[in-house]
């Protein structure tokens, strides 16, 4: 196989790094890591050599370089993991409407909760627009655990690309202590034991650059 590499940004804050960063690691690939600070000026020349966009992250396969996070979920797992989606295609086409959500939504909550592992700012943030949001997420996370979720902890059971395209989100809520119960609750405690999770939230701990005011 030709060897896959994912360039990222800072673990601290790069909440769209993450996301397809756990889903290669819950599918057991094997990939090198490029670590490109972002909010750094000097930083932008070099993460357009590897990006369209101008933003990460991007994943690298050969010749093919893919960026947006969940169209590097989607290739790896045509690709490689196919069961980082649900079987059954009903349950797939919701899992990829929440993932569809999460990545054109949630303005507020991103803009006023930033991800941000390693510091706690409790009740920063939490503005009407964001708790709406906030509510809209826990009926997401809570209607999965009751319909698809009886084989595992996961949203449909077994791990998919729609936890992790929630796993940021729930690294935000601790961050900013926000209060979540019952099935909601449940579920971010299992996002927060798998150990990938945690390795990436260890490795934040220790990256050194700090950054004011980041939204993403
Ligand atoms: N829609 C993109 C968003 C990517 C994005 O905003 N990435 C941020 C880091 S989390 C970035 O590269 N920021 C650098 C910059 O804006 O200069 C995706 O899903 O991958």
């Amino acid at each position: 196989m030709t060897e896959l590499t994912l360039v990222i940004g800072n673990k601290n804050y790069s909440s769209w790094s993450l996301r397809p960063w756990l889903a290669m690691k819950q599918a057991g690939l094997k990939f090198s890591e490029v670590k490109i600070p972002i909010d750094i000026p000097e930083r932008y020349a070099e993460i357009r050599r590897y990006s369209p966009s101008g933003k990460v992250p991007v994943l690298i396969h050969g010749d093919l370089k893919v960026w947006e996070s969940l169209a590097i979920c989607e290739y790896i797992a045509e690709r490689f993991a196919k069961d980082l989606w649900p079987v059954d295609l009903a349950e797939k086409a919701i899992a990829r409407a929440i993932c569809a959500e999460m990545h054109a939504g949630f303005q507020n909550l991103r803009e006023n909760m930033p991800m941000d592992c390693r510091n706690r700012y409790p009740g920063e943030g939490m503005t009407a627009a964001t708790e709406a949001e906030i509510d809209r997420i826990i009926t997401i996370w809570r209607e999965c655990r009751q319909k698809f979720g009886k084989g595992g902890d996961m949203l449909f059971g077994n791990f998919t690309i729609a936890d992790a395209m929630f796993a940021p989100v729930v690294l935000r809520f601790v961050t900013y202590d926000v209060k979540i119960h019952s099935e909601a609750r449940d579920y971010a405690e299992a996002i927060l034991a798998l150990p990938a999770l945690q390795e990436w939230v260890a490795e934040a701990y220790r990256e050194t650059e700090s950054i004011l005011y980041y939204t993403a």
